[in-house]
């Protein structure tokens, strides 16, 4: 009796109990296929990153003795979507069972579970066995009320013991260190290369191409550099934890146009394709903390990312997909302008962050949220455009992990689920955090005239507009008492400004 086991794209997780044992009547099936290709315009290095690893990991498991169907985008029996290849696969191996992993987007659920239920065959799903809060506890959790992600982390940090004391209590008298995290980067000490791959995926560039399949930025195709199987994301993990791990923490919230990746780990590709597990990742930067090559505030701080924000922003969309996608809480109706696809833009900042996009397929953290989202709040640019750009342009990119960041953290979308205030900040915060504005086309201490940051003007816009949602926010309060101080016409110039920048954004 053959069973098909469906594994999807982002399902290579080679320790999955599926694969401890090797038998003769499953046939795993891998597609490549135009349904994934083509529900958003991808980075040309997402997909040629997730086909490669694809592949990498079919022909593991063929090596390891299992049974195989791998089909390739240029396959001329391939259907192009999971349902429609699913039938002709039940014929061709005569199968009398289906079973999956649950998959980690709503869309992609709802299309495989309609398929595997019209076969009229009996199916199963399992776990993916990859996060540390199993989906339907996150769901179920988060259903009535969102608890704010700093309680949700410690509850996980004590469930899964990890930098506590003997008694329960957090590692060094404390849960969070953030106030220790917000150093600006001078650019010493030197942030060490990321180890970049040289994989030659020129002819696999081909294909896609060949193929048709649109994409946006930068292949890279002849020296592909993010890892494509759990034994170089293993080499990943290593080289973060001994080179970056330990100026994680003071770096975080810096941005430079001297280093695009900092003391980030890079490891999001890697995990989400789940080629990496979480706890091993958490596991090896503790370890490090225990040896003494990291202090607490750097460990706590990195820890706090995969264990807090990448298990809650997963709650969150599991709890409330499918109407989560709908929100726009502040009726944002702008298109986003067009130098998001092109970099080109006088402002300094957004022109590094986004030409960077295009090149790496990566930006950090403060990068996607206090510079192109921050610049996408203000401009009051429709949440839809905003997460089809951030679905598509970044490789780690997964709608599970997107769209609570963009719509919720970044874009306030859904009115204050992910997050008590905006993330806005005007040109005094990208000053601050960045070496950007020295020499910018841009002045960010003007806030009006010629040459004035947009950032300044833009930001007293947002908040002018939206005083009804904000004015009364005790977080927000500092910035309505500025505003409030400013004299008249000094207020009346700033919206002024505001509007001349709105009415042309594309020429910023
Ligand atoms: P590091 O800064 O080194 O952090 C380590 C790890 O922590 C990351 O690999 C990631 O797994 C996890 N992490 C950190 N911050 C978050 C977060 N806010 N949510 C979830 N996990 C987090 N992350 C994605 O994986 N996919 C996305 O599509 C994505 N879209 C984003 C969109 C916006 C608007 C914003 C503000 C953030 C987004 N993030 C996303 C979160 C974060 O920016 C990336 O995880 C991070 O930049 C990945 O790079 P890194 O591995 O070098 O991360
Ligand atoms: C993102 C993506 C792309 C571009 N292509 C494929 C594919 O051809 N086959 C596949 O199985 N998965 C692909 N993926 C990943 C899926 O979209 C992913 O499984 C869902 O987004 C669920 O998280």
């Amino acid at each position: 009796m053959t069973c098909l086991r469906l594994i999807l794209g982002d399902q290579l997780n080679a320790r999955h109990s599926w694969f401890r044992r090797v038998d003769g009547e499953v046939v795993y099936v891998l597609m490549e296929v135009r349904s994934e290709t083509d529900y958003v315009r991808h980075h040309a290095q997402k997909v040629l990153g997730i086909f490669a690893a694809m592949r990498r990991f079919g022909e593991a498991l063929t090596k390891a003795g299992h049974r195989v169907e791998y089909l390739r985008i240029g396959d001329e029996r391939n259907r192009h979507s999971f349902a429609d290849n699913l039938p002709w696969l039940i014929e061709q191996f005569g199968a009398a069972r289906l079973e999956r992993m649950e998959a980690d987007e709503w869309r992609v659920e709802q299309a495989v579970l309609q398929a595997f239920d019209a076969s009229g065959l009996p199916n199963a799903v399992v776990s993916a066995e990859h996060f540390l809060l199993e989906r339907d506890e996150a769901a179920t959790r988060f259903e009535k009320k969102v608890p704010r992600m700093e309680f949700f982390y410690r509850d996980l940090r004590r469930r899964h013991q990890i930098l506590l004391e003997p008694d329960g209590e957090p590692r060094g008298g404390r849960w969070n260190f953030d106030a220790e995290n917000r150093e600006k980067w001078p650019g010493d000490p030197p942030a060490p290369a990321w180890p970049w791959q040289k994989h030659d995926l020129r002819a696999l560039w081909e294909e896609i191409d060949a193929a048709g399949v649109q994409t946006m930025g930068e292949p890279s195709a002849e020296a592909f550099g993010w890892p494509l199987s759990r034994r170089e994301a293993q080499a990943w993990l290593r080289d973060f934890i001994a080179q970056r791990l330990v100026h994680f923490g003071r770096f975080q919230d810096a941005i430079s146009g001297q280093s695009r990746t900092l003391f980030h780990a890079g490891l999001s590709f890697a995990l989400n394709l789940k080629m990496l597990h979480p706890r091993e990742v958490i596991e090896a930067a503790v370890e490090a903390f225990e040896r003494g090559e990291a202090d607490l505030a750097a460990t706590e701080g990195f820890v706090r990312q995969i264990l807090g924000w990448r298990e809650y922003v997963r709650g969150i969309y599991w709890a409330r997909m499918p109407g989560y996608a709908e929100l726009n809480a502040l009726n944002a109706k702008r298109p986003l302008p067009a130098w998001y696809w092109s970099a080109d833009t006088k402002m300094a900042c957004l022109r590094a962050a986004v030409g960077q996009s295009l090149a790496l397929g990566y930006a950090h953290h403060i990068q996607r949220l206090m510079l192109t989202g921050n610049f996408a709040l203000l401009a009051g640019c429709d949440p839809d455009e905003v997460d089809a750009w951030y679905l598509g342009i970044y490789v780690d990119a997964f709608e599970w992990v997107e769209m609570p960041n963009t719509r919720g953290m970044s874009q306030f979308a859904d009115g204050g689920i992910v997050g008590s205030k905006p993330y806005s900040g005007s040109a005094a915060y990208v000053n601050r955090q960045s070496d950007h504005c020295k020499g910018c086309h841009y002045t960010h201490t003007k806030r009006h005239g010629e040459r004035a940051c947009p950032f300044n003007s833009l930001y007293w816009h947002f908040h002018a507009r939206h005083r009804e949602q904000f004015g009364r926010n005790p977080r927000l309060a500092m910035a309505y008492r500025s505003w409030e101080r400013m004299a008249t016409d000094e207020r009346a110039a700033t919206l002024a400004q505001a509007e001349r920048y709105l009415a042309d954004v594309d020429a910023l």
